[in-house]
């Protein structure tokens, strides 16, 4: 016999359980665009554990739609040996790949799970946790005395709905930003964080379309914003006010990975 309330128990029991295993976890990832997706992959594969929080209902973000709604993204090498681990089909085109966007993002997503990242949906970071950099407290010379040490989460249905519930919080000993556009006006790095590692110490916000620029930046600008938080993906981009650089996925692929291997170092 199939019981409504045995099917609403299974259900509430089994997200709290996960919820309430990964309050403290080493990484929280913010974002499960390309970038998100391929740090917390790696970092979950060097056996960490991993939180990655999306805040629409599904993962992958810019990269479902392709160039313009043609399913179809283009790589360069560095980026298409990424999306190979993953068991995705690229097709050589001159010196470049071209792959099929859905492919991607569910072969991306699946390893990702597969690995062990956890993935929460339909959630969204609104601010950081902070405290006292015990690195840095005898450090006069250091530019910031504190440190982020995790993220403050509530449902998106309730920020969409502009409703006043306060959120709640994970720890994490790194938290990155891969919101990707998004990372100019998220609350995240902007608002809440300041000081960063830029010139100004804020957001300096994308530049219009330049690929090949847009592309090399990303590698100099992925990495540590402020201490405890990372940047991959187009949010790097964002924060050092580089060029964007339409639908080549490769730069966001191998800034995703970079920031693994700088958080591995640190970890
Ligand atoms: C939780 C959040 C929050 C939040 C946003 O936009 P994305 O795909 O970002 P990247 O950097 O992985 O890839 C960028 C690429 O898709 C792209 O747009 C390119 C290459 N553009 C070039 C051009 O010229 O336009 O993914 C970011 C994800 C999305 O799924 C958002 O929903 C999510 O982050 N997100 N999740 N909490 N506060 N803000």
């Amino acid at each position: 016999m199939i019981e409504e309330t045995k099917i609403t128990e299974l259900i509430v029991r089994n997200a709290v359980d996960d919820f309430l295993n990964n309050l403290d976890v080493d990484v929280v990832v913010a974002g499960g665009g390309p970038a998100g997706l391929t740090t917390a992959r790696y970092l979950a594969k060097a056996k960490k554990k991993v939180v990655l929080f999306e805040r629409k209902l599904s993962i992958g973000g810019g990269m479902w739609g392709g160039g313009m709604m043609f399913p179809r993204v283009v790589l360069q090498k560095g980026g298409k040996e990424i999306l190979e681990e993953c068991d995705v089909k690229c097709k050589k085109s001159g010196g470049l790949w071209v792959a099929d966007s859905i492919e991607c993002v569910t072969k991306m997503t699946a390893k990702a799970i597969d690995e062990g990242v956890k993935i929460f949906n339909l959630v969204s970071i609104e601010d950081v946790i902070i405290r006292n950099n015990e690195d840095n407290k005898n450090n006069k010379n250091r530019k910031n005395k504190t440190k982020i040490c995790g993220v403050v989460i509530n449902w998106t249905a309730v920020q969409m709905a502009n409703l006043h519930v306060d959120p709640l919080s994970v720890k994490s000993k790194f938290v990155v930003d891969a919101t990707g556009h998004e990372a100019s006006i998220s609350h995240l790095v902007v608002k809440k964080v300041g000081n960063l590692n830029t010139k100004t110490g804020d957001v300096l916000g994308e530049r219009s379309m330049w690929a090949e620029k847009g592309e090399s930046d990303i590698m100099g600008n992925t990495g540590e914003v402020y201490p405890g938080l990372f940047v991959s993906g187009m949010a790097a981009n964002a924060v050092y006010g580089s060029e964007r650089m339409g639908a080549i996925f490769g730069g966001m692929l191998m800034s995703g990975k970079k920031v693994s291997e700088l958080i591995l170092k640190k970890i």
